[in-house]
């Protein structure tokens, strides 16, 4: 545990499974990561309320619990199968459409956008419980611009993070400019579709037996004052965008080079649909492969290069005695790629995850504990319903030998654009 100073911050770097256990057995009740100032300074420079992803303490810890039931929990993410599920049907008739037109049987393209546009019209649909209309032709121009703004959002905040927020706004740069106006953008189209939502709850209470959104949900509860909603709702529709549209541009491209297990997964498709019976809830229980194959796109692809904690006592790593208040970051891409915890890492290899003798905190992927990912279980289900719609109808291709680096807009995204060929099957 090599202590590396990075600007103003001194951290200590793991990639151990053993010690990332120890570090998240001891991280408290009000566990935090690493400070993101060029997000905090925004909001506070336009006087705008954090989120659970920038809020501290006991703060945190009560909207946190509140937003885990509508979000997290076992019973409400069963509400969000079937408006998952008919996004994903969308795209698939959006690609039918697509393949008519090429005369060709296929469809090939980098399909960033159209996943982009697939994420968010997916986050919209579970939390405003409406359709945005994003897989059509023809978009909402406003639309595309949210889109864009989170992708200069996350590009922006990477040159600015180890500068204090106070310097930022002084100096007036480019970035923080850019960085300033895209939050801008985001924060504006959130409040016009989350005002759609309010209108609609105070005209005409809705039949109150169908669920209709993580928004309508909050709202009627109200549990949490209407600007700790706005930004929560602002945060995971941001959220949404570009970390589950990456992974699954990740995991076709796995797929499409690894065909041994994309038939397999097939298979494991169409033999649950059979024995589900049209039920979706009890054939995502027996999609045993499919979880896997998401995990180990992680694995090799995660949307976040560490997840990190500032100790809140001392702990020992590797024989170092770790002072409290450290930062302490967890390597998840190093991890993914290292021999001493995965066998021939170079492998995409889903099957390891169903016969791993031990998993034991090798899957952070959407980091641990507490702190960990809000949007987790819709990120995880969205991608399912993605991948089982898309793989009952098309087979997924890219040509050999073309190799994909990462880099880091902040997120870890593909380092040129991946291009796939859907082929009806
Ligand atoms: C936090 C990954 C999708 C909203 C995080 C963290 C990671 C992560 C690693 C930090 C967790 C920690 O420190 O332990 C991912 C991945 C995703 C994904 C890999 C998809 C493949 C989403 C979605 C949403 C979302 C769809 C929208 C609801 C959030 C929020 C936090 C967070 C609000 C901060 C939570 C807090 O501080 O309490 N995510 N995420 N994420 N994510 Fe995600
Ligand atoms: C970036 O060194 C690299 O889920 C830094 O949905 C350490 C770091 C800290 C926090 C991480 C961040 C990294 C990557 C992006 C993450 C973020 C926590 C949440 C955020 C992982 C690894 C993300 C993408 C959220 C973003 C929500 C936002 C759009 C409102």
């Amino acid at each position: 545990g090599a202590g590396e100073k990075l600007g103003v911050y001194q951290s200590v770097n793991i990639i151990n499974p053993e010690d990332a256990a120890t570090l998240f057995k001891s991280e408290g009740n009000y566990p935090e990561r690493l400070t993101m100032p060029p997000w905090t300074a925004y909001r506070d420079f336009r006087n705008k309320p954090y989120g659970v992803l920038l809020k501290k303490g006991e703060a945190w810890h009560s909207d946190r619990l509140i937003l885990n039931k509508e979000v997290l929990s076992l019973q409400v993410i069963d509400c969000f199968v079937p408006l998952l599920n008919e996004v994903s049907e969308d795209f698939v008739k959006r690609v039918q459409v697509q393949i008519k037109k090429s005369g060709r049987g296929r469809w090939t393209a980098d399909f960033t956008n159209e996943l982009f546009r697939f994420a968010l019209e997916s986050m919209c649909n579970i939390l405003y419980g409406a359709r945005l209309g994003l897989l059509q032709d023809l978009i909402d121009p406003e639309a595309q611009n949210f889109i864009d703004a989170v992708t200069l959002m996350f590009q922006t905040t990477s040159p600015m993070l180890y500068i204090p927020p106070s310097v930022l706004c002084r100096i007036n740069s480019k970035t923080w400019r850019d960085h300033v106006q895209s939050w801008d953008v985001i924060f504006r189209h959130a409040d016009k579709c989350i005002q759609n939502i309010y209108r609609e709850l105070r005209l005409d209470r809705k039949s109150t037996k169908e669920y209709t959104g993580i928004l309508s949900s909050l709202l009627v509860q109200d549990k949490l004052p209407i600007d700790d909603i706005k930004a929560n709702v602002t945060e995971m529709m941001a959220g949404g965008v570009d970390t589950t549209s990456m992974t699954l541009q990740w995991a076709m491209f796995e797929l499409a080079r690894t065909p041994v297990v994309q038939e397999q997964l097939r298979a494991e498709i169409f033999a649950a649909r059979q024995a589900a019976q049209g039920n979706m809830l009890k054939m995502l229980k027996a999609l045993r492969l499919l979880k896997a194959v998401i995990k180990e796109t992680l694995r090799l692809h995660p949307v976040a290069v560490t997840v990190q904690r500032y100790t809140t006592q001392e702990i020992i790593l590797q024989d170092y005695f770790i002072p409290a208040k450290t930062l302490v970051q967890v390597g998840v891409y190093a991890m993914g790629r290292d021999p001493k915890f995965f066998t021939k890492p170079e492998l995409f290899d889903p099957s390891r995850w169903l016969k791993m003798d031990s998993t034991y905190f090798r899957g952070l992927g959407f980091g641990f504990g507490l702190r960990q990912c809000l949007g987790r279980r819709i990120a995880e289900l969205e991608m399912q319903l993605f991948l089982i719609h898309m793989l009952e109808n098309f087979r997924i291709e890219t040509k050999r030998g073309v190799d994909i680096g990462t880099k880091c807009e902040l997120i870890l995204i593909p380092d040129k654009p991946i291009c796939l060929t859907l082929r009806a099957l």
